[in-house]
């Protein structure tokens, strides 16, 4: 990336006079040099009407635009030194981005670091907070090519269009910031159950009788697991939508197969579609007109893992329309449960840039923007694949959710799919990546984030694959992935101690799902990540500011552990009274030094189930509630259910309980506080565990599902 680093004097400045307040605390800035319009991450959802107010005059930051000696647009906002800026989307490094500069275009980057200045999505997006603990955003809503420098203050330059128009978020705090960014960009709807469960892949599975074994296997080991993928080696000669059919002879029989024992597919798709005569996805979209064509109206080719391909125009609505017709068939034909998008950046071989020709045409959809150069759309290719793929299912199977893995995506994305970090490596600095990573994607507007558990390419060893599980088991989305050639990465691989350790992390998950769907739950009605960095716990303690081995999961309890070799746990903690909870099966308390520690905030009822093997058996019976009191002897937290799959829910086939504990003498109480949604409530056990400051072991009592249960408290 050219050295952005143009002195403020270097370019004439202007500000907006008339910004518009499109919100509480929300304004839209335009650059006086050039009439900017809704980009698509906005444009989608709803471009917010303006309020009429004029803006306050102590908004601030107001950004300043100008233009350079190429003639593309600037955009600065000045920041003191002590703001800390995160949320610019998918980077490897260090949680907190201040003095960083990185480059908004979309990436195909196999093998990436700390270094790596764009990698595969695009979040034009930063989230400050000042030193006081109050915060704003700053979104830049455009598709093309950006560039990021936060070596002093927060500084975009445009690399094509007009001035995109700039939209600055202001609030108390970061959470408050949060939600006004789901407002603008939508927040990432609500997934079934099934895939908050574990996912195990690899690059490849290479037969159906595989995919079984491998299935069986966590299921003999009594390692809870909900899917199993199929990379590319599942396909006849990587064309898309075909089976090998040596191979994957009967894809509707493994997918029952699957079913009996609690288990789905998910099956991998690439935009490239191999140049064959004989390949019906090739003729319908050569005859329907949905290639990519270039500059001179020829067709675009460029070679992927079929060797010269085509490449659908995912930016226009017949297109998407035939693309999610063909996802849908073969969702019948296979009996997936999700699809997953790769090499949708897009990544093309030996082509300039690793891509398309910048120059190449895409008819856009006018809500889009209309027909317009790759330039334009190259960052939002994956995205609008994604939203196409995510129709398909739709069609195919109209009653349950969609579920669509991208690999590409752009701010908004969060809408059409979940996102994992791409190529990673298995080595400590990419375990040491990933939190804040995910981190960092999450305060993007994109909660559904994982990482490939044990790292892509290279060969794990037990101690990183255990750690990994351990950090990986608690992430949003957790999927075990790797490469060819390499260790695979299923819990067994790595030998007994190392399996134990997957175990318990998985058990761990599981016992967490209700918790953790609740998180997602409130996601759409918050905007708030439910994989939080820890200073959400206090924005004014900025000693919290940089902690990465840390995290938060929603704000009741702290993941904490160590990605360094040495196991050293690093992270300073939040004020206030946080207690150790194990929610190992039968072992309260028990700790496998593979595991981050997690730990409960004071004030705050966790919802947790039983163990179970699989989304399936999910029933929450008995369902415990960890309650870690606060100094006045109250806690509350909620618990959010429903079918786990399909829309009822939408329209109030759920129940949202809000549970409350109390002091009372002796006593706690716990019971609920309120209650929203039609589902009537499960008949079911209850389990209180009031955990204690001295560390001794908690104390429990059982009761009725809707009862109020009341804990007599020793001494
Ligand atoms: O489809 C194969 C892989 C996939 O396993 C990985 O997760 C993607 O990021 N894919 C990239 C293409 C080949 C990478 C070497």
């Amino acid at each position: 990336m050219a050295r952005a680093n143009l002195k403020k004097s270097a370019v004439r400045w202007f500000v907006d006079e008339a910004p518009e307040v499109v919100g509480e605390g929300v304004g839209r800035f335009r650059s006086p040099l050039a009439e900017g319009a809704p980009a698509v991450s906005i444009a989608l959802v709803e471009t917010p009407a303006p309020t009429g107010e004029a803006i306050d005059p102590d908004f601030r930051p107001i950004p300043r635009f100008a233009k350079d000696a190429e003639g593309k647009h600037l955009i600065r906002i000045d920041t003191d030194p002590t703001v800390s800026i995160y949320g610019t989307g998918e980077v490897a490094g260090g949680l907190r981005r201040n003095g960083t500069r990185q480059v908004m275009w979309n990436t195909d980057s196999f093998g990436y670091d700390k270094n790596t200045e764009a990698l595969y999505q695009s979040h034009p997006w930063v989230l400050a907070v000042r030193e006081d603990g109050t915060a704003f955003g700053v979104l830049v809503d455009s598709t093309y090519r950006l560039e990021l420098d936060l070596t002093d203050g927060v500084f975009f330059t445009c690399c094509g269009g007009d001035a995109p128009l700039v939209y600055v978020l202001t609030g108390e705090g970061p959470e408050q910031v949060m939600r006004g960014l789901a407002r603008l960009i939508g927040p990432c709807p609500l997934p079934p159950l099934w895939v908050l469960g574990f996912h195990q892949c690899r690059y490849s599975y290479m037969s159906q009788d595989q995919v079984l074994e491998v299935a069986r296997e966590f299921r003999a080991r009594k390692l809870p697991c909900d899917v199993i993928w199929c990379d590319i080696d599942y396909m006849d000669g990587y064309r898309v939508f075909t089976l090998d059919s040596e191979h994957f002879p009967k894809p509707l029989e493994m997918a029952q197969e699957l079913e009996q024992i609690g288990m789905r597919s998910v099956y991998i798709l690439d935009p490239g579609i191999k140049i064959d005569e004989a390949y019906k996805a090739h003729a319908s979209g050569l005859e329907g007109g949905h290639f990519v064509r270039q500059a001179d109206d020829e067709l675009f080719e460029g070679s992927v893992w079929p060797g010269p391909c085509h490449f659908p125009d995912f930016l226009n609505a017949r297109t998407r329309e035939w693309w999610a017709g063909l996802c849908a068939r073969f969702v019948r034909e296979t009996g997936a449960a999700g699809l997953w998008t790769d090499m949708n950046e897009p990544a093309v071989f030996e082509k300039p840039g690793n891509t398309m020709y910048l120059d190449a045409r895409h008819e856009a959809d006018d809500e889009l923007g209309g027909p317009d150069v790759h330039a334009r759309y190259h960052n939002v290719y994956g995205m609008h694949m994604a939203r196409a793929t995510q129709d398909g299912l739709r069609h195919a199977r109209p009653d349950k959710r969609p579920f669509v893995l991208s690999r590409a995506n752009h701010l908004g994305g969060q809408r059409h799919a979940a996102c994992w970090t791409g190529d990673s490596t298995s080595s400590w600095d990419h375990l040491a990546y990933t939190t804040p990573m995910a981190l960092n994607m999450g305060l993007a507007g994109q909660p559904l984030v994982g990482c490939d558990i044990g790292g892509f390419s290279k060969d794990a060893t037990p101690e990183l694959f255990a750690r990994w599980m351990g950090f990986g088991c608690l992430l949003p989305f957790a999927r075990a992935h790797s490469d060819k050639e390499t260790a695979g990465h299923e819990p067994w691989v790595f030998g007994e101690a190392c399996e134990t350790a997957s175990r318990l992390a998985l058990q761990r998950r599981y016992r967490l799902l209700p918790y953790l769907y609740t998180l997602f739950f409130e996601h759409m009605r918050t905007g708030l990540p439910p994989m939080r960095p820890l200073f959400f716990a206090d924005p004014t303690d900025t000693s919290l500011r940089d902690a990465e081995d840390s995290f938060l999961l929603g704000d009741g309890l702290l993941v904490r552990g160590s990605v360094r070799e040495d196991n050293v746990r690093m992270a300073p903690m939040p004020k206030g009274r946080w207690l150790r909870y194990e929610p190992a099966p039968d072992k309260l308390g028990a700790t496998n030094p593979h595991l981050p520690e997690l730990m409960v905030r004071a004030g705050k009822v966790i919802p947790v189930g039983p163990v179970i093997q699989h989304s399936g058996e999910y029933r929450i019976d008995p369902l415990t509630l960890v309650v870690c009191l606060d100094d006045e002897g109250h806690a509350r937290g909620t618990l959010y259910e429903d079918s786990g799959d399909g829309h009822a829910h939408q329209s109030g086939d759920y129940l949202y309980t809000s549970y409350a504990a109390w002091r009372d003498g002796q006593r706690v109480v716990v019971g609920i506080e309120h209650a929203e949604g039609d589902r009537s409530r499960p008949a079911r056990a209850a389990e209180v565990l009031i955990l204690r400051p001295d560390g001794g072991a908690p104390v429990r009592a059982a009761g009725f599902g809707g009862d109020t249960i009341p804990v007599l408290m020793p001494e």
